[in-house]
């Protein structure tokens, strides 16, 4: 297909264009972004066995998708659909697209969704084999109200989140609209596999009666990188106030002069606020919803007549917190089940309770951040994202944020998940190498080349596995072979021996000195980092340095500098 080569030559260039200034590059971006989805939306509806993707080439997705019915007691209906399946090489994690044809034949209301990710044969993968990145469910049929892309109204990551709006509200869906799947999908391993996403919705047609007491509400994409295709921001170690890093609060380069406030939206009508829910990345610990109002006031608490302690401390509970004419409307918190604590995707996000409902005003500014916690290690490609919707202001009533506290704390919308069982951290036979002898010395280049450092790779035996040496001021460049298979590495520092067993929490980016090549490939520019090749930082001092693959966690290695 001649259009999605240009397309995709589009998209190559804007990757390239690193003279050009960054805002123009992202101008760029998102006018490929656009065109690029108007292309799919002319064709999804044709298609049936839907291949589409950014390579084209990638992922095949079939024919068949079935759905099964279960009737609720509200005259709603439980459909279970599927999207698929996809086949995805070994150490895949692009980003893909594929034509959603598999959904309700009828207009009516969704009132709720929960996805999963499903092996063939209906098993869930365990998370560090097979990993949901992120799937998003996109309406090409009509625009977000945030942001020029189209209409985002569902996500889910590996937290799985489900999505719940309060009785007597749906997103109204049209059986004509056409719908996309946005997919990162991560085979983890160096075995292809096959596996379909499955999504439940609660519908309620609009030919039931219980539809006619139905009101509609819309989805409010709320992101700290709101309109990027890849809308992720890294996370250093040890960065931000007392190891909490909170973006785009503590990134001064969040948004450069002359771009976007994007984590912030103006909101275009009275309404009210129904639901919210958010989506992190592991060392995530919350993201915050905060609304602005010019004149507004956050009423202080009054709490000094209170009779008794137990009442004053009632009232100062039930008081909005704020400063000025910023109120805080929701903390969606992370809730951790890992062991090892807030570094893996064993974890449940919360949402907001069903009374939660907020009333805004034309006028008023939204706006996102997200925490992650920097002590344990760095969180490279992290993502922030509040999903919320929004009702007419005819269809409900909302509390006043500036008088009545609205951000009392929500639930987690599941428990701990199987598939979250392997945590790894246990030990293993792999040497450690502050105790190996010298490699070779000065190589220049390290090769990565079916997914082993050529050089200095801990699993490997001989020369292979002993750490090349550099001397003090050099640098070593790591080329990575593995590009034209369209697998990604990465070269990212862990701390010594980094030897453990590999699982949902281990390794992470806990090195005490940081270095972080990104992931390196050519193709596509949007989720690599564009090259090929990347090359140590030439200020480390004399040390043995250990490493692993973001990508693909089982690989290790280690380099050395001396004086
Ligand atoms: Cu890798």
């Amino acid at each position: 297909m001649p259009r999605r080569q240009n397309l995709f030559a589009l998209w190559t260039q804007v990757g390239r264009m690193h003279d050009v200034s960054r805002a123009l590059r992202e101008v760029f971006a998102g006018v490929a972004a656009a065109v690029m989805l108007l292309a799919f939306a002319s064709t999804a509806s044709a298609a049936n066995a839907g291949d589409i993707t950014l390579n084209g080439t990638r992922m095949l997705t079939g024919e068949k998708s079935t759905v099964t019915t279960t009737k609720l007691p509200n005259g709603a209906k439980r459909l279970k659909y599927e999207i698929g399946p996809f086949k995805i090489i070994p150490g895949q994690n692009e980003i893909g697209y594929t034509p959603i044809t598999a959904k309700p034949q009828v207009d009516g209301y969704i009132t709720r969704m929960r996805p999963d990710l499903v092996y063939m044969n209906g098993k869930v993968p365990r998370v560090d084999v097979v990993h949901l990145h992120h799937g998003v469910w996109v309406n090409l049929s009509r625009q977000n109200t945030t942001n020029n892309l189209p209409e985002l109204f569902f996500a889910a990551g590996e937290e799985k989140t489900i999505f719940q709006l309060p009785k007597g509200y749906g997103y109204h869906y049209k059986a004509t609209d056409n719908w996309l799947f946005n997919h990162m999908l991560h085979n983890l391993t160096p075995v292809p596999t096959m596996v379909k996403m499955i999504y439940e919705i609660d519908f309620v047609p609009d030919s039931s009666p219980a539809a006619q007491k139905m009101k509609p509400a819309r989805p409010i994409w709320m992101d700290v990188e709101s309109g990027k295709i890849y809308p992720v921001f890294n996370v250093k170690k040890n960065s931000g106030k007392n190891n909490l890093f909170t973006y785009p609060d503590d990134d001064p380069d969040a948004y450069p002069a002359g771009t976007r406030q994007r984590n912030a939206w103006t909101v275009d009508r009275d309404g009210v606020l129904l639901a919210t829910a958010g989506h992190l990345h592991p060392g995530g610990l919350h993201t915050d919803l905060w609304l602005e109002r010019q004149g507004a006031k956050v009423r202080a608490a009054k709490c000094g007549r209170a009779k008794t302690a137990k009442a004053a401390k009632k009232c100062r509970l039930s008081s909005p917190r704020g400063r000025g004419d910023k109120v805080h409307l929701f903390r969606s918190k992370a809730k951790y089940f890992e062991p090892a604590g807030a570094v893996s995707w064993d974890v449940a996000m919360s949402a907001t309770r069903p009374d939660w409902k907020v009333a805004l005003k034309k006028g008023d500014v939204l706006t996102t951040t997200a925490t992650y916690g920097t002590k344990r290690g760095a969180w490279w490609e992290s993502m922030g994202i509040m999903v919320a919707y929004m009702a007419e202001a005819s269809d409900a009533k909302g509390h006043n944020p500036y008088k009545k506290r609205v951000d009392l704390p929500g639930k987690p919308t599941h428990g701990h998940l199987n598939e979250n069982r392997n945590h790894g951290g246990k030990k293993t036979n792999l040497p450690d190498a502050r105790k190996l002898r010298d490699g070779t010395l000065n190589p220049g280049n390290v090769d990565i080349l079916g997914f082993n450092y050529r050089l200095g790779d801990l699993r490997l035996p001989g020369l292979g596995g002993r750490p090349p040496v550099i001397k003090q001021g050099q640098s070593l460049t790591f080329v990575n072979q593995d590009n034209p298979q369209r697998i990604y590495h990465s070269i990212t520092s862990c701390k010594a021996p980094c030897t453990k067993s590999t699982g949902i929490a281990y390794p992470i980016a806990d090195g005490p000195v940081q270095f972080e090549s990104g992931t390196i490939g050519t193709d596509p520019p949007i989720t690599t980092a564009g090259a090929n090749t990347w090359t140590t930082p030439k200020n480390l001092k004399p040390g043995t340095y250990t490493y692993f693959c973001r990508i693909h966690p089982f690989m290790r290695g280690a380099f050395r500098v001396k004086q």
